[in-house]
């Protein structure tokens, strides 16, 4: 990777109540979901959040009093950049797995849906971002890959305990045209690189290094406060949109 640290925009997923059991006893409390995102501008077409079924998760009390999910490692950074009330201590409140937290309802900032769901999506990395990667599948080939194996598969979401009415009303929406790729660059591609699932890494790879190419300076946003621009002209816009909502805090590793 570069040199020096990577900032990512954190968007703030709230929980929605009634809580799963494991939440219980933050009833009344605010707690959020945090996912790091390098793509702040696409927040308009979240359709779901990612967390992976056997990851290791926590909950900690941030400055404000909100409770945070993330992994322990991101939480730990977290507490060197002015998270938590003392620099570099870390209560940890909870231990959870993905499963603690599989299927439960979430409010997204920007997105036309008015709630979506955490859903199982299997290639998460431990040693990256916060471990709850937030779903674009209109822009994310990841995401849109993950997605379809959850609409496609009954068994797989059997099998995480996933009810229909969390993902098959979710379809990727339109929110930037980039020329040659259209408005639903993901959808293009998995077609044309004939992906098969999650697991297709390196066509996963390659969709991924095209979208970027020529979505960052050609691709125009399609809805929401920046439509008609560029991406590479609003994406600092739209983490200042969201950091100054309260919706989303920077982060860095
Ligand atoms: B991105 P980098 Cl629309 N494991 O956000 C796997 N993937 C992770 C992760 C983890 N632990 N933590 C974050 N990510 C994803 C939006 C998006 C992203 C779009 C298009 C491309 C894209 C919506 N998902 O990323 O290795 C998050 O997904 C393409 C790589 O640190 C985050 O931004 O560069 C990105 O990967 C961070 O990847």
């Amino acid at each position: 990777e570069g040199v020096g640290p990577q900032e990512y925009t954190l968007v703030k997923m709230k929980v929605l109540e009634p809580y799963p059991p494991k939440l219980s006893s933050y009833k009344g409390t605010s707690v959020f979901l945090v996912a790091a995102t390098l793509r702040p501008e696409t927040m308009y077409g979240q359709t779901n959040c990612w967390v992976r079924p056997d990851m290791k998760y926590i909950a900690f009390k941030n400055i404000s009093n909100e409770i945070f999910i993330c992994t322990q490692r991101s939480a730990r950074n977290m507490s060197y950049q002015g998270f938590t009330q003392f620099e570099g201590k870390l209560d940890v409140e909870l231990n959870l797995v993905g499963n603690d937290i599989m299927g439960i309802k979430l409010e997204a900032p920007l997105t036309s849906n008015k709630v979506v769901y955490t859903l199982p999506m299997l290639t998460i990395k431990e040693e990256k971002g916060t471990g709850i990667v937030t779903s674009v599948p209109s822009d994310s080939p990841d995401d849109y890959a993950a997605l379809l194996d959850l609409k496609k598969k009954q068994p797989l979401r059997e099998k995480y305990n996933i009810l229909d009415e969390m993902v098959l009303p979710f379809e990727p929406i339109p929110i930037i045209e980039i020329p040659e790729l259209g408005k639903l660059s993901a959808v293009h591609l998995y077609e044309k690189l004939k992906i098969q699932s999650q697991n297709d890494k390196d066509k996963l790879q390659e969709a991924k290094e095209l979208v970027y190419l020529k979505g960052f300076y050609d691709g125009v946003m399609l809805v929401g406060d920046f439509a008609g621009k560029k991406v590479h002209e609003v994406k600092k816009s739209a983490q200042k949109l969201l950091i100054d909502q309260g919706q989303a805090v920077l982060y860095y590793e």
